[in-house]
């Protein structure tokens, strides 16, 4: 079998070592697997990422300096360069060139929750779960825009089944099954600490999600890239599946990028402290790169400005807009623009030589990933906009503690009782400025200050505050 042979000169052979006693249909499913792994590549990573003796960085510390931003003015409502970006962000999706695009193939592990994450309830009071949440959002841009907005959602093998069906058991949030697509990201193989592959079972490879990065490679090879070119989609508005606070498509930051004529803009926030855990907005060179924050020395995250803030402040939500001739650019072989794998260690069951799965307590191997803001340094002059914290993102990633269901509901909260109180509403609100009774706003009544303002005027009734309030589509 040429594959077989293949694969042992390589030094994996042993991918294949228990081929004899497999059934049929199992042979097929690792023969499958097996050719889905490009083995040139992968001891290409093996080499620079698992055997070399000296850690391997792209990145050099010593120059690196805190990346430039768009600040968000005092007066925004008059400042001329972010009223003409809004408005040009709304011709953008007036004009139907734009769509969603969220990213949902991950593993969700740190939440311990046994579905996709895009599943998990997470509204305070109906209990919502996020994809419902972005739904609405979208259902809600339309209506204002009157526009298509198609939704694109990349899974992977992890989750793929149980996302579509989940969509279809909802009858699509009433979005129209048309207008939301699915499309798997790819895989690549686990190997161990030797750099062999890890097998799972006897047919099974231990493959994993190869990143949100993979989301490029991903858009191209499902043929998404092709539709959006062929409905007249050039704008994607990238998002995170374990964020309900994002804001689906932002009109102000969709024109900046619109406006600057760059492939790629990311949002950023003011880190909190100093270990948040938020990618570095950094300037290497003339390079924009994202630092990750494992990846970032503890000196360099306490630099201090002579005002006492961060020097390096400037914190990665994983909120993008794309270019969809960027992603072209990116995912044409011919190009060399690859996004570089990155590695992490971790515990992964494997089988061992005597054909017993193993589960390991310690890290006994390596996944490999890629991610998508390594595209930033390749996209020209990238275009970061500051955000706010409530107005952007509270995400979901730990069962307890920080940024974890508890902590989002009551920023969620803390979001709606801004907007009421904007409007001259009177809330009893608790020392943090969580409600004392339960409130949840649908995004179809308000997604953002404006919106809701535009909802509690033209809805005008009385609401009784002193119980738990839900405003929903009216
Ligand atoms: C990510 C960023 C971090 C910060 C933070 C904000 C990285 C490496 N770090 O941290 O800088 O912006 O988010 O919340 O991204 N996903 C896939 N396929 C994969 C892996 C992940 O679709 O193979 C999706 C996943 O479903 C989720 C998102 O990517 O929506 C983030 O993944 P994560 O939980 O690995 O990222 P995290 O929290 O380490």
């Amino acid at each position: 079998m040429e594959i077989r042979i293949r694969f042992e000169k390589h030094g994996q052979g042993h991918v294949f070592q228990y081929w004899d006693e497999l059934g049929s249909e199992e042979q097929a499913s690792l023969l499958e697997q097996a050719e889905e792994i490009d083995l040139d590549e992968l001891d290409r990573l093996i080499n620079t990422l698992v055997k070399a003796t000296e850690a391997h960085s792209e990145i050099n510390y010593d120059v690196l300096e805190p990346a430039p931003y768009e600040r968000i003015p005092e007066g925004l409502a008059n400042d001329a360069r972010w009223q003409a970006a809004k408005e040009a962000g709304e011709a953008a999706l007036r004009s139907g060139r734009v769509a969603a695009f969220t990213v949902a193939g991950g593993q969700g592990t740190r939440l311990g929750y046994d579905g996709p994450k895009g599943t998990f309830p997470i509204s305070p009071i109906k209990h919502k779960p996020l994809f419902q949440l972005f739904a609405e959002k979208i259902m809600a841009a339309r209506r204002r825009f009157q526009c298509d907005l198609p939704w694109f959602i990349m899974t992977s093998n992890v989750n793929h089944d149980t996302t579509a069906a989940f969509f279809a058991e909802n009858d699509f949030f009433g979005l129209g099954g048309e207008s939301v697509r699915f499309f798997r990201q790819g895989r690549m193989p686990a190997v161990d600490l030797e750099g062999c592959i890890l097998m799972e079972s006897k047919s099974a490879i231990a493959m994993s999600p190869d990143g949100h990065g993979g989301s490029m490679r991903a858009l191209d090879r499902s043929g998404a890239l092709d539709e959006m070119e062929s409905r007249g989609i050039d704008l994607l508005s990238y998002f995170q599946v374990d964020n309900p606070h994002v804001q689906v498509v932002d009109p102000c930051f969709i024109g900046f990028h619109a406006l600057s004529g760059t492939s790629m803009s990311s949002k950023m926030l003011p880190k909190a402290y100093e270990k948040e855990k938020l990618g570095h907005f950094c300037i290497s060179g003339d390079r924009l790169e994202v630092v990750e924050y494992s990846d970032m020395p503890d000196r360099l995250t306490a630099l201090r400005d002579e005002s006492g803030a961060l020097k390096f402040i400037a914190g990665s939500i994983a909120i993008h807009i794309v270019s969809v001739d960027f992603v072209r650019k990116l995912t044409n072989e011919a190009s060399a623009l690859a996004l570089p794998f990155h590695k992490a260690l971790k515990k992964i069951p494997y089988l061992n030589t005597s054909g017993e799965l193993v589960r390991p307590t310690e890290a006994n191997g390596v996944k490999f990933e890629t991610f998508v803001f390594d595209a930033l340094p390749f996209a020209g002059e990238a275009v970061i906009v500051e955000s706010t914290r409530l107005g952007d993102f509270s995400p979901v990633k730990n069962a307890e503690g920080l940024d974890s269901p508890e902590s989002c509901q009551a920023d969620q909260q803390r979001l709606f009782a801004q907007w009421l109180m904007a409007e001259g509403v009177e809330l009893d609100l608790d020392e943090t400025g969580v409600p004392i009774h339960k409130l949840e706003v649908s995004p179809l009544f308000g997604y953002d200050a404006e919106s809701f303002s535009e909802s509690w005027k033209r809805f005008g009734e009385a609401v009784d505050f002193s119980k738990d309030v839900y405003l929903g589509d009216f």
